[in-house]
């Protein structure tokens, strides 16, 4: 609890709140964004509102101020959970994380990197000049990846379109060494399609090189931010080679958005036939070899192989397929670099002791446009999975922390959201489940089946419907629709489209062209282009597949560390600074079990204190304690301390903290130690000035 903010700003813990109820919630809530206190504690959760302005908060004083300080102890902010995470990891050796969920445009990447900023200014005090390194390289990290990652929607400016999860990697001194980043299914269809009011990649507003003056207006380039790109990519260490054929892969995208197909009887041609040689420069590779790989594909029948033409059709799928695949290989590639240059190298246990790890997680966060495709259904999937991780971690820390002191402790009840990540990822019957079937099928199968076998399959569940299922029900639009109940509400996904971004298929053609470009950069990136057509054989993965892979495992290695959690909400779809939508406010609390948090809290006890630091807060209250106690330890001190006060009743001693079952009690405490403060400092003053 954060005593010194007066009550003018509303509770700074929800815990606190006189009934636990959604209207003294929002009160409290809406009070203190108001008077621009943007973070709230539930216990040792942090619940913020995205202020939608500057804010004078993150500054060197403000770090210093909560510089390895106790939650409780200064107001609520986010530099004291990352505070809690690296005391933590230190102090117990441990794994931590720090969770950051909430929709989109909540503030979930700000924060991400208010955290990260605060651990490099608190770390490396002796400024050895290898971990100044590395602090540098991890915050310059983010500049390139929200560059090429980013985008404006209609929820956000600087919206995420990629999940992110950063190992920060800590020695024996708690300085940082490394990291790690592992990024999440890139939204890729961006590089070729908008809605509208939307941006592509924040990247191709930025690049110069290879660009007509025309594109140029068309794209708007923007100076100041590629300069910023370019030099944190130099700073991290890549190569003006690596750095300029990233320029000439953002150019052939552009380039390839312009290219078009035409027809002269059966034959399919390039209509702006002078773009194919511009291509061929970027890639570094022969024009031909550029024209034959967009126009032609090479099948193997029996032991021959032909090259076959492809209809009008197939060549610009094609040629969306590449531009896709080639940002995402580069977007892959960017990080894969950052990587290499980012590990712990040379760190040997034996010597330095173990190596712990603080995860940071900033994934995109909910949404629901006017038009949701497999992208929105995968970055919804996503946020239930964190939060079905949220709901078990909270209570099970909660529990454990019980058990741990030897408190009993009482069950309380939750929505667990459970069978909405079933829905989706469970085997054979879920939703990804269905898809792949469908994918896996030879023939051609349409989205309409896949809703087909949808509806067949999950006509009972109560989280899934569509205009079949429900005919009478007027929020269901189009045929091509199921709609799923999602912990956050409904949303409506158009089928079209699942299939063929599911296989996410790219002609082998393409892979072989890029993987013999002159260019070594480019040619690295594409390994697979070395494989025959008659070698390529295997189905890969599916798009659904890999994602679902990729997020069990992040839970799983989120659930093997300490979590800390920021719990952001978006107070307007405005983007203004002034405005609290109450309902939309309300919404967002509810969704996010933000209540059941606080019950769950209070059931047990509000507040929690190790004693030798509860004595140092309160000693003055008793004459047991005051100055100090010759008790035979702290938790007999706190004891009678308690006692003294006629508190018995409301607390429990656990093996090292002492638990505080209502929040009157520290109230209380607080008022007579505020009381005890004043007199003692009149006696000061009377001491001082000889008139005592
Ligand atoms: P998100 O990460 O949660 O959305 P952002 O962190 O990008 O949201 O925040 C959206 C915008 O809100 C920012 O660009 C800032 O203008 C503003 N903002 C957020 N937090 C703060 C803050 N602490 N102080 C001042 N302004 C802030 V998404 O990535 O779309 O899920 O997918
Ligand atoms: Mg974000």
């Amino acid at each position: 609890m954060a005593e010194h903010e007066s009550l003018e700003f509303g509770k700074a813990d929800f815990v606190l709140l006189d009934n636990v109820s959604l209207e003294e919630f929002m009160a409290n809530l809406k009070l203190r964004f108001e008077k621009g206190r943007i973070y709230t504690y539930i216990g040792e959760v942090v619940v913020s509102v995205n202020p939608y302005r500057a804010m004078n908060i993150y500054g060197r004083d403000t770090i210093e101020q909560y510089k390895g300080r106790e939650l409780y102890e200064r107001p609520p902010h986010l530099f004291a959970i990352a505070d809690a995470a690296y005391k933590a990891m230190k102090r117990r050796n441990k794994d931590t994380c720090i969770v950051i969920s909430g929709e989109s445009g909540a503030g979930k990447t700000e924060a991400s990197k208010y955290i990260m900023q605060y651990i490099a200014a608190i770390t490396n005090p002796s400024q050895r000049a290898e971990v100044e390194r590395v602090k540098n390289m991890l915050l310059k990290s983010n500049c390139v990846l929200e560059a090429f990652g980013n985008a404006k929607t209609n929820r956000n400016d600087n919206s995420s379109r990629f999940g992110k999860y950063m190992d920060i990697n800590f020695d024996f001194k708690g300085d940082p060494i490394g990291g790690h980043i592992n990024n999440y299914l890139l939204e890729k269809s961006r590089v070729i399609f908008q809605q509208e009011g939307e941006r592509s990649f924040h990247s191709f507003y930025q690049v110069s090189e290879g660009l007509t003056t025309d594109m140029k207006k068309l794209f708007l380039f923007c100076y100041a931010d590629f300069k910023a790109v370019t030099d944190a990519m130099k700073v991290i260490g890549f190569t003006t080679e690596e750095i300029q054929t990233v320029y000439k892969i953002l150019a052939t995208i552009l380039h390839l958005g312009n290219l078009k197909f035409g027809s002269d009887g059966d034959v399919t041609l390039i209509e702006n036939s002078k773009l194919v040689s511009v291509l061929g420069d970027l890639l570094s590779t022969k024009d031909e070899n550029v024209e034959k790989a967009l126009l032609y594909r090479t099948v193997a029948t029996g032991r021959d192989v032909i090259d076959k033409q492809h209809t009008h059709q197939e060549a610009s799928y094609g040629r969306d397929a590449l531009a896709k695949a080639i940002y995402e290989r580069l977007f892959c590639w960017i990080v894969g670099r950052i990587n290499d240059i980012i590990e712990v190298k040379n760190y040997d246990a034996r010597v330095h002791g173990k190596n712990t790890v603080i995860g940071v997680l900033d994934i995109y966060g909910f949404e629901i446009f006017q038009n949701n495709s497999f992208e929105q259904f995968c970055i919804n999937y996503c946020n239930e999975k964190l939060q079905q991780l949220f709901i078990q971690l909270v209570l099970k820390q909660e529990q454990e922390e019980y058990e741990r002191e030897g408190i009993p402790w009482k069950h309380i009840d939750y929505f667990n959201n459970q069978i909405i990540v079933d829905l989706v990822e469970q085997q054979h019957k879920g939703i990804f489940a269905v898809l792949d079937e469908a994918c896996m099928n030879v023939g051609k199968v349409t989205d309409e089946m896949f809703l087909q076998a949808l509806n067949g399959k999950l006509a009972k569940h109560a989280h899934y419907t569509s205009r079949k299922l429900s005919p009478t029900d007027k929020n269901l639009e189009f045929d091509r629709d199921f709609r799923i109940r999602h912990y956050a509400g409904n949303v409506a996904y158009s089928v079209v489209g699942f299939i063929d971004k599911n296989k996410d298929t790219l002609f082998q053609d393409f892979k072989r062209l890029l993987y013999n470009s002159s260019n070594p950069v480019l040619k690295a990136m594409w390994p697979e282009g070395k494989l025959s057509i008659t070698e390529v054989t295997k189905r890969p993965l599916t798009a659904a597949t890999l994602f679902k892979n990729s997020m069990i495992s992040l839970v799983e290695n989120l659930a093997r560390k300490e979590p800390y959690y920021v719990r952001c909400i978006k107070p307007n779809d405005v983007k203004s600074p002034l405005l609290f939508e109450h309902e939309r406010c309300k919404h967002q609390v509810e969704y996010l079990g933000l209540l059941e948090n606080v019950r769950v809290r209070r059931a047990g006890f509000a507040n929690r204190q190790l004693y030798p630091r509860f004595l140092q807060r309160y000693k003055m209250i008793s004459e047991f304690t005051w100055p100090n106690h010759d008790l035979p330890s702290d938790k007999e001190a706190v004891k009678r301390l308690l006692q003294g006060c006629g508190f018995e009743h409301d607390v429990a001693y656990g093996k090292t903290k002492v638990f505080i079952r209502t929040p009157r009690t520290i109230f209380s405490l607080e008022e007579q130690r505020a009381e005890m403060v004043k007199r003692i400092v009149l006696f000061l003053q009377k001491v001082w000035r000889g008139t005592l």
